[in-house]
């Protein structure tokens, strides 16, 4: 409903109209302005600022990931065949800068090397989830700096994950619905039938329905083709009936008809990679390159990159409101986490100062206990060296007695033996007689 308001000479040339709830007014204008131009503008800034589309191919070894991308692409990227003896599953990334027209694209291709190889398949999936966190994590780390510069940042967020399933006919293996389940929230994941000629027409068929079922059993969310934009609404509904799409790689060129063509060549004929009826390569071309790369880019940036960010910042304790549902803007989260922080500071250094207090208190008691115990040592010892002093002094002075006893005794003898002398040899034997009664025999 269109209310009109003002009034005066305005009137004339203006029509003022405001929506109701809406808070604003429609005006037409009286001649061109020329912002009609903006999107424009946003072309041309885009155009020249260039883009960057990162793809990661998840798929067993041999299963033709590097073929397909060079068949997409129309060149020959850089990559050397992976071994069938790695120990765990890598990622290998290699960005190239391209050029079409005047569009620059900036290109990332991240390959699994080794998926698929080992015995126990249990964790294969984990170093792929890892690198995905990794690319969000460190665009969220860029847009959370205080001078962060996002025009100029390499954003490496996987926007496409190809999910490579091997021609078995059968059905899915488990490892492949393992990874998906563990990828489905984090990227967008667009499964297709690798090396497609191997598999024959009404094979196919039934082994795409068997996929889509299994998928859908298991809860495996795909990514769908948008059919919001009236543009491109018809085609992607058609396409999402077609995954996932069956695909055959080759860069060899062979001369079919007059025409030169990317075909593999066998001994029983020829399969042609863009011809539609022999696969599904084109599909996938259009689909991924030509009508979705924007989508996929943003919804890997609203949907996926989003998702990560809530997750994260709650993990840190943010939140949008409080128990009461009120809205909490981030700065009253930063004082309240500030504060609880500072709190717990305080309570541990609280706990530090008691303990070291009751630390200090228990040596102190050790050292008094110590220096008593030290005490009562040197008092036993110089009370035992008293003891010893006196009972020494005590020998000392029985020896000093002895030693003038025997002085004594020898004068007396010295003095007997010069009488004894002086009287003569018959006195010999009473001389001798009187030495023994002294002491000296
Ligand atoms: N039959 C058939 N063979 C293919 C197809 N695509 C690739 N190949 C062949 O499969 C072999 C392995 O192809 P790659 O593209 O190196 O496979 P990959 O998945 O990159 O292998 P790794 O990087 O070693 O894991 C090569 O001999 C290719 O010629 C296909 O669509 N059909
Ligand atoms: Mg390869």
């Amino acid at each position: 409903m269109e209310a009109e308001a003002n009034s005066g000479s305005l009137e004339d040339s203006w029509a003022f109209i405001q929506r109701p709830g809406e808070g604003c007014r429609t005006v037409p204008l009286a001649g061109h302005v020329g912002f009609d131009s903006l999107p424009d503008q946003l072309v041309n800034k885009s155009v020249s600022q260039g883009f960057c589309f990162n793809i990661l191919c998840v798929g067993e070894t041999g299963l033709g990931k590097s073929t397909l991308m060079d068949t997409l692409f129309n060149t020959k990227f850089e990559g050397e065949p992976a071994t069938h003896t790695q120990p765990g599953v890598q990622l290998r990334s290699n960005t190239y800068d391209l050029q079409e027209s005047n569009v620059g694209l900036k290109l990332t291709i991240v390959s699994t090397v080794g998926f698929g190889d080992q015995i126990n398949k249990e964790d294969s999936y984990k170093p792929i989830v890892e690198f995905i966190d990794a690319q969000f994590e460190a665009y969220l780390q860029e847009e959370l700096k205080i001078r962060r510069v996002l025009h100029a940042y390499h954003d490496s967020r996987i926007h496409a994950c190809l999910y490579f399933i091997a021609p078995t006919g059968h059905s899915l293996k488990s490892l492949d619905l393992v990874t998906m389940k563990k990828l489905d929230s984090k990227v967008n994941i667009i499964p297709i039938i690798a090396k497609s000629d191997a598999i024959s027409k009404s094979e196919l068929t039934k082994f795409k329905i068997k996929i889509t079922s299994e998928l859908v059993s298991n809860g495996v969310q795909i990514y769908q083709f948008p059919t919001d934009d009236e543009s491109v609404a018809e085609i992607n509904g058609t396409m999402n009936a077609h995954l996932p799409f069956a695909v055959i790689g080759s860069t060899e060129e062979l001369k079919i008809g007059n025409k030169m063509m990317k075909a593999r060549q066998y001994p029983w004929g020829t399969v042609q990679v863009e011809n539609e009826a022999h696969c599904d390569f084109v599909k996938l071309r259009e689909m991924l390159i030509r009508v979705n790369m924007e989508d996929l880019r943003e919804q890997t940036h609203s949907r996926h990159y989003e998702l990560y960010r809530r997750c994260k910042l709650e993990e840190m304790g943010f939140q949008d409101t409080d128990p009461d549902s009120k809205p909490f803007s981030l700065q009253e989260t930063y004082e309240a986490k500030r504060n609880e922080f500072l709190g717990e500071l305080q309570k541990k250094e609280e706990e530090m100062r008691q303990m070291f207090v009751q630390r200090v208190k228990e040596k102190e008691a050790e050292l008094k206990e110590a220096e008593k115990e030290l005490h009562e040592k040197f008092d036993r010892l110089k009370k035992l060296h008293q003891d010893e002093k006196k009972k020494l002094e005590d020998k000392k002075k029985s020896l000093d007695d002895e030693v003038n006893a025997f002085k004594q005794r020898k004068t007396a003898a010295e003095l007997l033996q010069s009488q004894s002398s002086q009287a003569g040899g018959s006195q010999t034997l009473k001389r001798d007689k009187e030495k023994k009664n002294l002491g000296f025999l």
